[in-house]
């Protein structure tokens, strides 16, 4: 079965524990366990994984390249400093996509700009947690007609 690596850079442990002005209510684990749902409906697998090393999520996109076929990201803070996971996704060359729980465009300048986007396949960001099930919903779709074509 399809295979889809979602990963969760730093901080996002203490989802719906703190700032819910920002990033709401709903724990990382209610946003796995939607993606879990998700996926079944979708026919595909998913791993959901979160840590706050940035080697650690380099580590884990270099895992994706051998037990994956697509992959979903939220580098958290580092999608805006990092030119390792840059490389690293550009590196396994899966299709990727970019996720954000807020709309990084309307919030601080240092936020505007991401290392991630330019080695990603598409970036989705500012619907909550539903930016997670858009990412898997467009993902599926783009796994599928690549086993068509
Ligand atoms: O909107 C997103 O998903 C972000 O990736 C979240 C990151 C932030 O640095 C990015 O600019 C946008 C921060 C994750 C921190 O999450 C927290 C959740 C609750 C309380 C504190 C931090």
């Amino acid at each position: 079965m399809t295979m889809i690596h979602i990963l969760n850079g730093p901080n996002l442990n203490l989802l719906g524990l703190r700032e819910p002005h920002i990033y709401g209510h709903d724990t990382l684990a209610s946003v796995e366990a939607m993606c879990q749902a998700k996926a079944k409906a979708l026919g595909v697998e998913i791993t959901f994984r979160q840590t706050n090393v940035e080697g650690e999520l380099v580590n884990h996109i270099h895992e994706a390249r051998e037990k994956a076929q697509g992959l979903i990201i939220n580098a958290g803070a580092y999608t805006h400093t990092s030119i390792a996971l840059h490389d690293a996704v550009k590196g396994v060359g899966l299709p990727t996509i970019e996720v954000h729980l807020s709309n990084v465009h309307a919030r601080e300048a240092f936020r505007h700009h991401s290392y991630m986007a330019a080695a990603a396949k598409g970036v989705i960001c500012g619907f909550g947690p539903q930016s997670y099930i858009l990412a898997l919903e467009g993902l599926a779709h783009i796994l599928k007609q690549k086993e068509k074509a």
